[in-house]
C-alpha cells in the first residue's frame, strides 16, 4: 500500500469541487467564522512557493474553524485591474482583459493544486463589471456625502444644501477646502445652480480639485504617496516628478481622527498600527498668521512651539507656495524661480528625507512678528512641504534642527530664548525641562504655560489658534490608465454629473491604443464610443456629443485601490445584483474575524479599507466601523540565489573555491540550474544565457560550485520555486506542511528545497500507521487504545489546539511528527486514536487525511467531523516507576501505584524477589520512603 499522493490529492480535489463541501451558507444555525485573505493581483509569471505561505495559514485556521463547528467564510477572489497587464497591452495590443484571464486561469490552477478550501462559488475579480458596477456605485455614495465634524460622521449632501439655503455656511463645521468662502442663506440662494454645484464639490467626499500631484512621466499616470519607494515608482523604478493638475480626490483626511481612534479598537499587529499612527501624523499646536509687510496678503503658519514664537528670526514658505510669486521682489525673481523649477523634481519623501542639504533663496520680502512688530526675512526652502500644515513655517533656529541649520548656512541671526542653554550645533533645548527667556510675556514660564499664553494672546489679537494638524492627505484617486474602473461621471459646462445607480456599471470602451492620446489625454481618449446621453441613458458614439443632452465622459480610470476597499464585504453577498449586498447577508457575516496578508499594504490598502468601511458605517450600510476585527501579517519567504562567478573583464567563470583575489563579478543562475551540493549545471547556464555560450569554466574538483545568498523570492533574481514542481515530486500536503515547519507565520524564513524530505517521510510515516486498515491484515475485533495511546493523542490534542489559536503552526507540525513517531512504536492500530488523528492532522494535510479518514471507513468529507475533544485525565500518571536504591545505589525499577500508602510500598518493595536478592538474607535497618519519588533501603 503505497502513499500514492498525486492520485490521492487530485481524488479529493475533485471531490471537494464537485460536492461544493466549502460553500458557505448565508443562514446558519452553527456561529459564523471569517477568514479573510488578501487577493492575489494575478501577474503573468504565477505562483511561486512565497505566495501561498499566508493562504496556507488561513486556510488552515479555517478548517480548523469548522472542525470546531462554525459556519465558515473563506472565499478568494482577484484584484484584476492594474498596470502590468496593461504594460503588456502596450507592447502587444493584446486586450488586458484577455491577459488577465489567462492569468486567473493560472492562478485558479495552482491555488486548487494546494487544496485549500475557498468557497469559490463566492469569487469575485475587480475588473468584472458586475463587481466595479459596486465600486461605481460607492464612488458615488461618497459623491452624495459630506463630513460633519459636529457629528464626526458623513452625512448626505442634501442635508448640508438644506442648512446652506437656511442659514449659509457660517456654522458649518466640515471637512472641506481651505478657500471655501463664506456666505449667508440669501447669497446662497442667489447663486446659479452651477455656482452652487462649484460649492457643493467644495465639501463632498470625493471631489475634484487642481492639486499637486505625483506625476511619472515613463508611466503617464499619478502616483499615490505609498506607490512611491525612494523617490522612484514601486513599479518599474522611474522618476516621478511634482505636477498640478485637475484630479478626483477622496476626503481620507476628514476621517484622520477616527482612523486613529479606532486603531486603539483592533487587534491588528502593533507595527501595523504604528506605521498607520506615524501616517496619520497627528500634532497638536497652533496656527499664527504674520502679516507681510507691504502687501494684503498674510501668511499662515502651523507650529507645535507657539512657545518659541519670540525666537522667530526668519520666515520659509514651499516653494510652491501660492504666496511666492506675490511677495518676490524683482531683483531676487530670477532666483527664486530657478529655485521653485529645480525644486519641483524632487519628490515629497526625497525633500524629507535629505536632511543634509541644505538650500533655499531669499524672497526680498519681510512679514511682521505678530507680538514684536520687527520685520522677519522671508525664504523659501524645500525642507517645507507645500502638503503639510499651512506649506509655511516660522523659523525658530534655536528650537529646530532644520531652521537651524539653514540659519547657519544663510547667516542668519539666531536668537536664545531658553534660559540657561548654550545653544548649538548638537544641543536643542529639552522643551520639558526649560525655562523661557527673552520672551516679553512668556518670561519664566514652561513649555505648557507658554504654549496656553502665546495661544490666547494670539487669539487676543485675531493673529492665530490652537490646532491640531494631520499627516494624512487626501487620497488622489485618478489614474491615467485604461486599465481600472471607469468613473460613472460626465461632464455638464466643466461640472462633473453622476450617473444613475441604475445605469451602472459604465463598462470599459474598447480602444484602438491603450496608450495617452497626442494631446496628453488618458488613454480613455482613444476611445471613439465615450459620451453619455442623457435621453437613452446609455454610452453612445463621441461624434453625438452636443453638449445638451450628449456628454462627455470622465477619461480617468480609478486607482488600484478601489476595487480592494470593499472587497471583503462583497464577498458576503457576491451575487447580488440590486445591491453591494443584501442587509441579511451583513447581518449575518458582520465583519472579518481574521485577515492575513502581507504588511506593505500598511499605509495603501489597509488604510483606504479603513476609510471606506467608515464612510459606509456612517450611511449605515455595515455594523462595524472597522472591516477586519484581527489581522496578522505573514513574513516573506526568501529565495537562496545561485551565483556564477566571472573574472571581471574575461569570459571565463570561477568555481566558487577558486575565487581567492581574483576580482570576480557574481551571476544570479536560475536555482533550476543548481543541484542540492551546489553543483551548476553549465550546458543548461549556457543556453539560458547565450551571451556565456563560449565561456570557460574553471572547475574544482571535476565540478562547477555556485555561491548561495538568501535574497528576497522574485523572479528577477531568478530564485523562484514553483509550487506545481513541489506538488508534483511530493505532493500538496508535504508543500502545506512545509511551508508552516519553516517558522513563525510573521518571520522572514529562507525556503531551501531538500528541507522538504523531512515533512514528507513523516506523511509516509502516518500513512503506514493506517496500513493494516486498507491491507486487511488487521483482524476483525476493534483494539481498545493503551494507556500510552491514549496519552500521546490527548497531549498532541491539547498543543495542537494551542498551537492553532496562537497561529504557532510550525510548532504543530513537530508535534504532529512526536505523535506519529509515538503511536509508531506503541504499534498503535485502534481507531480510537487514528480516528480523531487524522482530524487533527486535516486542516494541515487535509488530502492525505480525507483518504486516510474513508479508509477507516467514513462517510464524507473529514471536514465536518468535529475537533477531537482534550480529555486532561489522559495525561495524569497513575503510577510511578519508583527507582529502587540499596544505600543509594540505584539497583532496579518497579512501577507502584501513585496512591499507594509509604507502608503498602515498603511492602511491595520489601517483597520483591530483586529486593531479597540484594539483601542475601540481611535484614534492612532502614527503608526511607519518599511517595512520587524514590525508596532507597539501608543496610
Ligand atoms: C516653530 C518651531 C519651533 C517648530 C521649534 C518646531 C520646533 P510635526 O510635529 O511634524 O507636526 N513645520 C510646519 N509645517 C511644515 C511644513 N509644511 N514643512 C516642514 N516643516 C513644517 O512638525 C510641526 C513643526 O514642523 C512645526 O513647528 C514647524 O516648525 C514645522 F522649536 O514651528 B515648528
Amino acid at each position: 500500500m503505497k502513499y500514492n499522493f498525486n492520485d490521492i490529492e487530485a481524488k479529493w480535489q475533485k471531490y471537494w469541487a464537485e460536492n461544493q463541501t466549502f460553500k458557505a451558507e448565508n443562514n446558519s444555525e452553527k456561529p459564523k467564522y471569517y477568514v479573510l485573505d488578501m487577493f492575489p493581483y494575478p501577474s503573468g509569471a504565477g505562483l511561486h512557493v512565497g505566495h501561498p505561505l499566508g493562504y496556507i495559514a488561513s486556510d488552515i485556521y479555517a478548517r480548523y474553524k469548522r472542525h470546531k463547528g462554525f459556519n465558515v467564510l473563506h472565499p478568494q477572489g482577484y484584484d484584476s485591474f492594474g498596470l502590468p497587464a496593461e504594460q503588456y497591452a502596450i507592447q502587444t495590443g493584446q486586450h488586458p482583459a484577455i491577459t488577465t484571464k489567462e492569468n486567473i486561469a493560472t492562478y485558479r490552477r495552482q491555488l486548487d493544486q494546494i487544496g485549500f478550501s475557498f468557497d469559490w462559488s463566492r469569487e469575485v475579480r475587480t475588473s468584472d463589471p458586475k463587481y466595479y458596477k459596486w465600486t461605481q456605485w460607492v464612488f458615488i455614495q461618497l459623491f452624495e456625502s459630506w463630513f460633519n465634524y459636529d457629528s464626526s460622521k458623513a452625512e448626505d449632501i442634501s442635508e448640508l444644501v438644506k442648512v446652506f439655503a437656511s442659514e449659509g455656511n457660517t456654522n458649518v463645521n466640515a471637512a472641506c477646502d481651505d478657500d471655501v468662502e463664506v456666505f449667508t442663506a440669501e447669497v446662497w440662494n442667489g447663486l446659479s445652480s452651477v455656482e452652487q454645484q462649484n460649492i457643493l464639490l467644495q465639501y463632498r467626499l470625493t471631489y475634484l480639485a487642481e492639486t499637486e500631484v505625483n506625476w511619472c512621466p515613463a508611466l503617464g499616470t499619478v502616483l499615490a504617496n505609498d506607490e512611491i519607494v525612494n523617490g522612484v515608482s514601486e513599479r518599474g523604478g522611474h522618476p516621478v516628478v511634482r505636477k498640478k493638475m485637475t484630479q478626483w480626490s477622496m476626503r481620507i483626511s476628514a476621517y484622520a481622527e477616527r482612523l486613529l481612534q479606532g486603531l486603539d479598537n483592533i487587534d491588528w499587529t502593533d507595527s501595523l498600527k504604528e506605521s498607520q499612527r506615524n501616517w496619520i501624523g497627528k500634532s497638536v499646536g497652533a496656527s499664527a498668521v504674520f502679516n507681510v509687510n507691504g502687501h494684503d496678503e498674510t501668511i499662515e503658519v502651523f507650529t507645535t512651539r507657539p512657545d518659541t514664537i519670540f525666537g522667530v528670526s526668519f520666515m520659509t514658505l514651499a516653494p510652491e507656495h501660492d504666496l511666492v510669486s506675490k511677495i518676490t521682489t524683482p531683483e531676487q525673481k530670477a532666483e527664486v524661480e530657478a529655485y521653485i523649477e529645480a525644486t519641483s523634481k524632487r519628490s515629497e519623501r526625497d525633500r524629507m528625507s535629505d536632511v543634509k542639504t541644505i538650500s533655499g533663496v531669499f524672497t526680498g520680502a519681510y512679514a511682521e512678528h505678530p507680538f514684536t512688530k520687527e520685520p522677519i526675512q522671508i525664504w523659501i526652502g524645500d525642507y517645507v512641504l507645500a502638503s503639510y500644515g499651512t506649506g509655511a513655517v516660522m523659523a525658530v533656529p534655536c528650537g529646530d534642527q532644520r531652521d537651524y541649520d539653514f540659519a547657519k548656512h544663510f547667516d542668519i541671526e539666531i536668537p536664545n530664548i531658553f534660559e540657561g542653554v548654550d545653544i548649538s550645533e548638537e544641543a536643542f533645548a529639552d522643551k520639558d525641562k526649560t525655562i523661557i527667556a527673552n520672551s516679553d510675556f512668556i518670561n519664566g514660564m514652561n513649555y505648557k504655560k507658554a504654549t496656553k499664553r502665546v495661544i490666547y494672546e494670539l487669539e487676543q489679537i485675531g493673529q492665530g489658534q490652537g490646532k491640531t494638524n494631520y499627516r494624512l492627505r487626501d487620497a488622489v484617486f485618478s489614474r491615467q490608465r485604461y486599465w481600472g474602473e471607469p468613473f460613472p461621471v460626465y461632464y455638464v459646462n466643466g461640472l462633473p454629473q453622476m450617473i444613475d445607480v441604475k445605469h451602472l456599471p459604465i463598462e470599459l470602451p474598447e480602444v484602438e491604443k491603450y496608450l495617452p492620446t497626442e494631446t496628453g489625454e488618458p488613454p480613455l481618449g482613444n476611445a471613439t464610443v465615450w459620451a453619455w446621453c442623457t435621453e437613452t441613458n446609455s454610452v453612445v458614439d463621441n461624434e453625438k456629443i452636443n453638449h445638451t443632452s450628449v456628454f462627455p465622459l470622465e477619461l480617468n480610470t480609478m486607482p488600484g485601490w478601489a476595487g480592494s476597499s470593499q472587497y471583503f464585504n462583497r464577498y458576503m453577498d457576491p451575487n447580488n445584483d440590486d445591491a453591494i449586498f443584501s442587509k441579511e447577508a451583513i447581518d449575518y457575516w458582520q465583519q472579518v474575524d481574521l485577515y492575513i496578508g502581507g504588511s506593505e499594504h500598511a499605509t495603501g490598502h489597509l488604510l483606504y479599507s479603513r476609510f471606506w468601511q467608515k464612510f459606509m458605517f456612517d450611511k449605515g450600510y455595515v455594523n462595524h466601523d472597522e472591516f477586519a476585527k484581527k489581522l496578522i501579517n505573514q513574513g516573506m519567504i526568501l529565495g537562496t540565489s545561485a551565483f556564477a562567478y566571472r573574472v571581471e573583464g574575461e569570459n571565463k567563470f570561477l568555481s566558487k573555491g577558486l575565487i581567492g583575489d581574483s576580482k570576480v563579478q557574481p551571476i544570479h543562475a536560475d536555482v533550476s540550474f543548481v543541484n542540492s551540493s551546489d553543483e551548476l549545471d553549465i550546458e543548461a547556464f549556457k543556453n539560458w544565457r547565450t551571451e556565456f555560450k563560449d565561456a570557460q569554466f574553471v572547475l574544482e574538483d571535476g565540478l562547477y560550485k555556485v555561491g548561495r545568498d538568501v535574497e528576497k523570492m522574485s523572479k528577477s533574481k531568478y530564485n523562484v520555486v514553483n509550487p506545481d514542481n513541489i506538488c508534483e515530486d511530493y505532493g500538496a500536503d508535504s508543500l502545506r506542511l512545509y511551508e508552516m515547519f519553516l517558522g513563525p507565520l510573521e518571520q522572514y524564513k529562507p525556503w531551501n528545497t531538500a528541507g522538504i524530505t523531512g515533512v514528507h517521510g513523516f506523511l509516509k510515516k502516518l500513512w503506514k500507521l493506517y496500513v493494516p486498515f486498507m491491507d486487511g491484515s488487521l483482524s476483525g475485533a476493534e483494539v481498545k487504545p493503551s494507556k500510552d495511546s491514549l496519552k500521546t493523542l490527548h497531549k498532541t490534542i491539547k498543543k495542537v489546539e494551542e498551537d492553532i489559536e496562537n497561529f504557532s503552526f510550525n510548532t504543530s507540525v513537530s508535534t504532529f511528527m512526536i505523535a506519529v513517531n509515538e503511536l509508531t512504536a506503541q504499534k498503535c492500530t485502534s481507531r480510537d486514536i487514528l480516528e480523531p488523528l487524522l482530524v487533527l492532522i486535516s486542516p494541515y494535510a487535509p488530502h492525505i487525511a480525507e483518504e486516510l479518514w474513508s479508509a477507516l471507513g467514513n462517510e464524507g468529507s473529514i471536514s465536518t467531523a468535529s475537533f477531537p475533544e482534550f480529555d486532561e485525565s489522559h495525561l495524569v500518571e497513575s503510577s510511578k516507576n519508583y527507582p529502587i536504591s540499596f544505600n543509594g545505589k540505584m539497583r532496579f525499577t518497579m512501577e507502584l501505584p501513585l496512591d499507594m500508602s509509604k507502608e503498602d510500598i515498603e511492602t511491595a518493595v520489601l517483597a520483591n524477589e530483586k529486593t531479597q536478592d540484594q539483601l542475601q538474607g540481611r535484614t534492612p535497618k532502614k527503608v526511607i520512603v519518599v511517595p512520587g519519588k524514590i525508596v532507597n533501603i539501608v543496610g
